[in-house]
């Protein structure tokens, strides 16, 4: 199956006439615990490995979506209309394009991002997660959560688990259609964990997620060990998750994070996004750790830390990391 087909299937029982002027939502960023890292279908995003994440509460994209009189898409991100001919203009159209009655249609999407665009702060996540929802909305569809989720992944692999608050799984799923391969909440709160966002740059990274992960696929002798590596990490994650270990959680994460990065710099040529600020920051939590402070840290594609850690240790980490960006993920689901 195509992506075209993938939507046809699951959009069969609904007409594409809006209910309504404008459809809009917001989906939240998230960030992965155990991480996904390579395809075994780049056509739908499927992945080599479940993922884990943690969805970041307010931190995201609101997309806002009506139908317009131009002769093409219009896409306007954060105040901005992106040239039509733009690489990102580009597969936003044709990931629209899925949802279209007719081609000669044409959407007019209005998306606001709070969040640094394309640093690896999961940007496309939330992004196509708002899309998939905002279109939801306007053509009153109403889709269950499962259906979204596999939409999203259509647009970007871990949009998938932007459908979802709070803790959530990807599932790898065996199918060829990625019928079963879509995200759900885990039901569990951790009211305590923090996440802290810090930015060493927003600026754009010298090579996409997407291409560095197929590169690390196609070239990394390291990655082949990566799939069982993660499935160790999932379940270690889950019991951290079930018992309320802190300690594991952020061990495994961590770990997960370095595992990852270690594939990329195996691969030809290698890819790093690490900067000198980067290793700081890591340095940084090793000997606060050392010191007897519970936090640890991930890193996705790009070179911002995010820290892992509990709520009674928020003051000292906000004076050991000056412009710290604090995350409660579990702030909306708790009251
Ligand atoms: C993750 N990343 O689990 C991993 C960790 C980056 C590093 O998901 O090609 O933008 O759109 O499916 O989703 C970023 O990859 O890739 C990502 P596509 P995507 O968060």
């Amino acid at each position: 199956m195509n992506k075209r087909q993938v939507a046809d299937f699951l959009l069969k029982d609904h007409t594409r006439t809006p209910v309504k002027p404008l459809g809009e939502a917001f989906s939240p960023s998230n960030i992965a615990l155990c991480k996904y890292w390579g395809k075994r279908n780049t056509e739908l995003n499927l992945p080599m490995n479940a993922s884990l994440s943690i969805s970041l509460d307010d931190k995201g994209a609101h997309s806002r979506i009506q139908l317009t009189d131009h002769a093409h898409d219009v896409i306007v991100v954060n105040g901005k209309t992106l040239e039509p001919t733009s690489v990102h203009a580009k597969r936003t159209s044709d990931f629209l394009a899925l949802f279209k009655q007719d081609a000669s249609q044409h959407y007019q999407l209005d998306i606001d991002v709070n969040i640094p665009l394309a640093a690896g702060l999961a940007s496309s996540a939330c992004l196509y997660a708002s899309l998939v929802k905002s279109i939801d909305d306007f053509y009153g569809w109403e889709l269950d959560h499962r259906s979204l989720s596999i939409l999203a992944r259509l647009g970007s692999g871990s949009a998938a688990r932007s459908i979802e608050t709070g803790f959530v799984e990807w599932h790898q799923g065996t199918r060829e259609d990625g019928l079963d391969s879509f995200a759900e909440a885990l039901d569990v709160t951790w009211p305590a964990l923090r996440i802290g966002l810090a930015i060493v740059t927003n600026e754009v990274k010298p090579i996409s997620s997407r291409a560095g992960m197929q590169r690390t696929v196609e070239t990394s002798l390291r990655y082949q060990s990566w799939p069982d590596k993660a499935a160790t990490a999932l379940q270690h994650l889950k019991t951290a998750i079930d018992k309320k270990n802190f300690e594991l959680l952020g061990e495994t994460a961590e770990a997960n994070a370095k595992a990852m990065h270690a594939t990329m710099l195996d691969a030809t040529p290698p890819i790093v996004y690490s900067t000198a600020e980067t290793h700081h920051i890591t340095s940084r939590v090793s000997e606060l750790r050392k010191a007897g402070l519970p936090v640890y840290y991930t890193q996705d594609a790009g070179p911002n830390i995010k820290l892992l850690f509990l709520s009674d240790d928020q003051a000292e980490l906000e004076s050991a990391f000056p412009g710290l960006e604090i995350v409660d993920p579990f702030k909306a689901i708790s009251c």
